[in-house]
């Protein structure tokens, strides 16, 4: 057996998003998101936290940068505000320089300091006035043009200093967490009691084919009129949990299995990646409540070649085949998910959330996997855990995290051995997340941060781990 490796340049650091961080909402002519509607709602369904001043991001950036020195990191993930940059969202509505100002002063900040800038254009804020006007992301011809022209307004503005792009964070689930469960905004749903409007049958697939085609139209542009000229590359980041048949004996479970990856990642994949209709088995089981891709739209997916497949990763499940036919508003591929196998054999250690359990076996299969299907270089765009009990301690107790340790250093391994044992090409990795900050419904309870976030002080303080990441990646190059 080789040694564990990672490559020379691996890439890595920390991860944020706009609305997670900034606050400063009503700041420099910002344009509500969705999220801001979704977090003042009455009564409330985000544990009455907002993102008003979240982590006050916007105006303490520059020690944020500073605490990436700190922790050597070669890059950093964050995300721009659309309706900072547009703040009523469409392609005919006026820009807004200062909301821009500040994401140059940010990328400025880390070229300054020797940090590569990752971008992510949407990780969820939707601007409310585009939801007002049309629908949002239910309005598939729209959307998808007034995403471009926000993409090329960032192409044009940043693209001389950034060189790594990703389209869409996660639209699985803001397409079933905003359309189908309604936990998430627009909190659209038919099954949640909380939820006054919505269709869980029809709309998830709608706004899933929305993001699709949004995300092939911005890289489409940027291979058209950008990439010659700034050379950089373009992704998109996608989740999806990695499952084992509950059953390890059944062919159905192991069926089972497969047709939930594919509901969560071949949804995005197949389209993206491989240029295909949706898989077989959703086709199958959602008929004509899925979307079709015209001959003009596989155009624009062909013109759309993208550069690398952004997984976040986070924790994996057992899946058991169901027995009765799946409701319409079904979205798992008639499947259950379990955190314990038949041979009662949990799934992992358990985290501080009740959905996130440590499996960082599966984690390599899941890299394997995506690597052997798609054939893109892999950065994990995120990865991390809250420790158990964390978000109960004092500052003092969370700044010592060995669960978070542990979490890196075996998932790491199962990177390295993905690598150097099944030959799949992942070039970066980056922690989520940079500190504690709002994790959306949940509010602020859960602690993701490799640096604590007092909130009532805003004072920032490293966890061990944050000055432990370094260490890890370079022992393993
Ligand atoms: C991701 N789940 O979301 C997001 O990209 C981040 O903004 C977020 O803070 C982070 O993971 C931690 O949750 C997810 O329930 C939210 O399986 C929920 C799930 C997965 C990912």
């Amino acid at each position: 057996m080789t040694t564990p490796s990672l490559p020379p340049d691996f890439e890595w650091g920390f991860a944020t998003a706009s609305y997670q961080i900034e606050g400063a909402v009503a700041e420099d002519g910002r344009g509500k998101s969705i999220w801001d509607t979704f977090c003042h709602l009455e009564p409330t369904r985000t544990k009455g936290a907002n993102g008003d001043v979240a982590c006050d991001h916007y105006h303490r950036y520059e020690e944020d940068l500073d605490l990436l020195v700190r922790y050597g990191a070669k890059a950093y993930r964050f995300s721009i505000s659309w309706s900072r940059i547009i703040p009523l969202g469409g392609r005919e509505d006026a820009l807004n320089e200062k909301g821009i100002a500040f994401y140059n002063k940010l990328i400025d900040g880390l070229i300054d300091r020797g940090i590569t800038p990752w971008a992510t254009l949407y990780h969820w804020d939707l601007p409310q006035a585009l939801h007002d006007r049309y629908g949002g992301w239910l309005n598939v011809d729209e959307s998808q043009r007034d995403f471009e022209r926000y993409a090329r307004v960032c192409f044009e503005r940043f693209g001389d200093r950034v060189k790594n792009w990703i389209t869409f964070n996660e639209p699985w689930i803001q397409a079933i967490f905003g359309y189908s469960t309604g936990g998430n905004a627009p909190g659209r749903s038919s099954t949640n009691s909380q939820a006054t409007e919505g269709d869980s049958a029809t709309e998830p697939w709608t706004a899933g084919h929305s993001q699709i085609m949004s995300h092939a139209r911005a890289v489409a542009a940027y291979n058209q009129d950008f990439r010659a000229r700034q050379g950089g590359k373009i992704g998109i980041s996608l989740n999806g949990d990695f499952y084992e048949p509950w059953d390890s004996q059944s062919p159905q479970d192991a069926r089972a299995a497969e047709r939930r990856m594919e509901f969560h990642i071949g949804w995005f994949a197949n389209p993206i990646f491989l240029k295909k209709d949706y898989p077989d088995c959703m086709r199958q089981q959602l008929g004509d409540r899925l979307p079709t891709f015209t001959s003009s739209d596989f155009q624009i997916l062909h013109k759309a070649e993208t550069d690398f497949y952004g997984m976040n990763y986070y924790t994996s499940q057992y899946a058991r085949r169901r027995e009765e036919p799946p409701s319409t508003t079904d979205y798992f591929g008639n499947v259950e998910e379990l955190q314990s196998n038949k041979e009662g054999l949990p799934v992992g250690e358990e985290s501080g959330l009740h959905w996130l359990r440590s499996c960082p076996g599966m984690f390599r299969k899941h890299l394997t996997r995506v690597y052997r299907l798609y054939g893109k270089p892999i950065y994990i765009t995120e990865n991390g855990c809250p420790c158990p009990g964390e978000d109960e301690m004092t500052r003092k107790e969370a700044v010592d995290d060995p669960f978070r340790q542990r979490y890196f250093q075996t998932h790491l391994d199962a990177i390295a051995k993905s690598i150097t044992e099944d030959g799949s090409v992942i070039s970066g990795y980056f922690a989520w997340s940079l500190m504690d900050n709002l994790e959306w419904s949940d509010g602020y309870g859960p602690r993701f941060g490799v640096t604590f976030t007092d909130y009532d002080t805003l004072e920032r303080t490293p966890k061990k781990s944050a000055l432990l990441l370094r260490e890890f990646i370079t022992s393993r190059q």
